[in-house]
């Protein structure tokens, strides 16, 4: 099908065109997951979370749960940003209730563990999902494939672990900025190929998830956020040139406006303390809004939810515009919630 007829199909698709659509569209970070009781029953019954994210029936299924209960305009391929340094042979493990922990690599001699040519068979899954997810999705859900971004996966490679304050990797910039630069080259390279080959197999846009981008100061910023991310987007462009992406890089503030200008993405997902005026005002007016709801209003839920859904709504009528959280859903957010918000948006309450 000619991508036009697709784009006027997919609402998704139809703001990276420029249209402000009345409703919205909106999907939610995170839609596919642990708030869900149907996830939770699947989850159950594989031992590990990263085998659940390589077997490519049930990451399709978890990734069409969300679509189903809730006809969100986007799903968003079931996987997770530490594929990448699972499929470079880092070894990586999910701890149920603590989160991700690698074996951390802590210098530019340890990049040797790192295995670029090996990442095929692990990728493979991840695109195989995203084929079978494009089959069964109806034809007006747009499919988005997703990866972290150099920085923010280099971060848990380099800690071991989430952490507050990212201190492994900006020590890392600090004392050896050329090692550190080694190992974003090689993230740009291979999430080139990941986002690549998720658009090969059938996904319609991608996001970039930079969830540590805020935690630098504006030096560092540039050169661990905003030039990793142009290289990876030029490169991404260069092969796919119709095909939306969304960078999140969450809590960076003012520096967003630099971010939308220098990156060449073409839609900027805004975490929730970034102010409305400041997504209308610092943002080209040709970047794609998406955000920025609190997730834990919408856990919160009642006549609270309602205000600040009318008031993002009404602030953003006359923009290209996806509503959608300002970082994923709460794993303790009632499903109730999700539905009355779509309704809400789609002015149906
Ligand atoms: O056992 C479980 O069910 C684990 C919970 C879980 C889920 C459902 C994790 C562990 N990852 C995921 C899926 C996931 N992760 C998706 C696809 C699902 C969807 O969006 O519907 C996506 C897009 C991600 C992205 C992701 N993973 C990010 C970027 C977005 C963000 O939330 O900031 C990050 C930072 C991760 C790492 C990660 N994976 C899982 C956890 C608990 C974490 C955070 C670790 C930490 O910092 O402590």
């Amino acid at each position: 099908m000619p991508a036009q007829k697709m784009a006027s199909e997919r609402r998704m698709l139809r703001v990276f065109a420029g249209e402000a659509l009345t409703p919205p569209p909106i999907w939610l970070m995170r839609q596919a997951g642990r708030y869900l009781p149907e996830y939770r029953a699947i989850r159950a019954r594989v031992g590990d979370f990263l085998e659940l994210c390589y077997t490519p029936e049930l990451a399709a299924e978890v990734t069409l749960q969300p679509v189903r209960r809730f006809d969100f305009d986007a799903a968003i391929v079931f996987a997770d940003i530490l594929v990448v340094p699972d499929a470079l042979n880092q070894t990586v493990h999910f701890v149920e209730g603590q989160g991700p922990r690698l074996d951390a690599i802590r210098s530019a001699a340890e990049l040797a563990r790192l295995n670029p040519s090996a990442t095929q068979p692990k990728f493979q899954r991840v695109f195989e999902t995203v084929a079978r997810v494009r089959q069964d999705l109806p034809r007006a859900t747009a499919l988005i494939g997703f990866c972290g971004a150099p920085w923010t996966v280099a971060t848990y490679m380099v800690g071991g672990q989430g952490s507050v304050d990212q201190a492994g990797a900006r020590l890392w910039a600090y004392r050896d900025p050329q090692g550190l630069q080694r190992l974003i080259s090689l993230l740009e390279d291979v999430s080139v190929e990941y986002l690549s080959g998720q658009i090969d197999a059938g996904a319609d846009l991608v996001q970039i998830f930079d969830s540590w981008a805020g935690n630098l100061p504006d030096d560092q910023f540039r050169h661990w956020v905003i030039e990793p991310t142009r290289r990876l987007v030029g490169r991404l462009k260069q092969r796919h040139p119709g095909v939306p992406v969304i960078g999140f890089p969450r809590g960076a503030g003012p520096l967003v406006r630099d971010y939308a200008r220098e990156t060449g993405v073409d839609g900027v997902s805004c975490d929730w303390t970034m102010p409305l005026q400041c997504m209308t005002q610092e943002l080209p007016g040709h970047t794609v809004v998406q955000g920025n709801l609190d997730p834990l209003l919408l856990l919160a839920g009642g006549p609270a939810l309602a205000c600040r859904v009318a008031e993002l709504v009404t602030h953003f009528s006359q923009r290209a515009f996806i509503f959608n959280l300002g970082h994923g859903i709460q794993p303790q957010t009632p499903p109730e919630n999700v539905a009355r918000l779509v309704g809400l948006v789609r002015g149906a309450d």
